[in-house]
């Protein structure tokens, strides 16, 4: 009886240590599993206060190259017409900010802008980094169309769920991430935009469409 009392409280305080690492770090498998699925996903949100975007949290660029290669073994992707299209019921969205030539854009796989194709009912977990190191870069799909003014988060509606606020600047080589889940309510076009003033205004856009 008590041997059985000590393997329980053992295993809880097992999983509560993995969530709280996991708080602060991604690449921690067991945390990557946990918030990659839906119910750990809600599980962990509700454990951490609904915080969308942990101020503690960076990547490095070897993770965020795994991470990219994992989610878009799931999609097919055409080059040539710059687009990504997930066809499961699960989107694991890896999506960071563009550098050099990709100055001002979003980037996945060094796609700059990617039309992101996916399915209607899917649940869809989002990791935004910003490897920018001069300016603040932020994450939302919305229903307004461009082009967009200065104040692009005026414009439209935010998928629920789907906003990033803008993230830090990247310093030595460590990218600020943020992370969040969403579903979409019903089929159709929208664009992923970044809600930092001008940015959208000046092309930090891209297509995504649910169908
Ligand atoms: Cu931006």
């Amino acid at each position: 009886m008590k041997k059985w009392l000590f393997i329980i409280v053992f295993a809880a305080v097992l999983l509560l240590a993995g969530i709280w690492i996991g708080r602060t770090d991604s690449s921690y498998p067991f945390m990557r599993w946990f918030s990659q699925n839906p119910w750990g996903y809600r599980m962990g949100n509700m454990m951490q206060g609904n915080r969308l975007y942990l101020n503690d949290q960076v990547t490095s660029s070897e993770n965020i190259g795994n991470q990219t290669a994992r989610s878009l073994r799931q999609a097919k992707i055409d080059r040539g017409k710059s687009t990504i299209t997930y066809s499961h019921n699960q989107v694991n969205l890896i999506i960071q900010s563009g550098t050099g030539k990709n100055d001002g854009k979003f980037v996945i796989d060094n796609m700059a802008n990617p039309t992101i194709y996916i399915p209607e009912n899917a649940f869809v977990t989002l990791q935004f980094d910003n490897q920018d190191k001069d300016v603040p870069h932020g994450f939302e799909v919305t229903t307004a169309v461009p082009p967009y003014d200065q104040m692009a988060m005026m414009d439209g509606a935010a998928v629920g769920n789907s906003i990033i606020p803008p993230l830090p600047e990247a310093h030595n080589q460590q990218y600020p991430v943020g992370q969040t889940a969403f579903r979409f309510n019903r089929p159709g076009q929208y664009y992923y935009i970044c809600q930092y003033p001008g940015h959208a205004a000046k092309g930090m856009y891209g297509k995504m469409i649910v169908e």
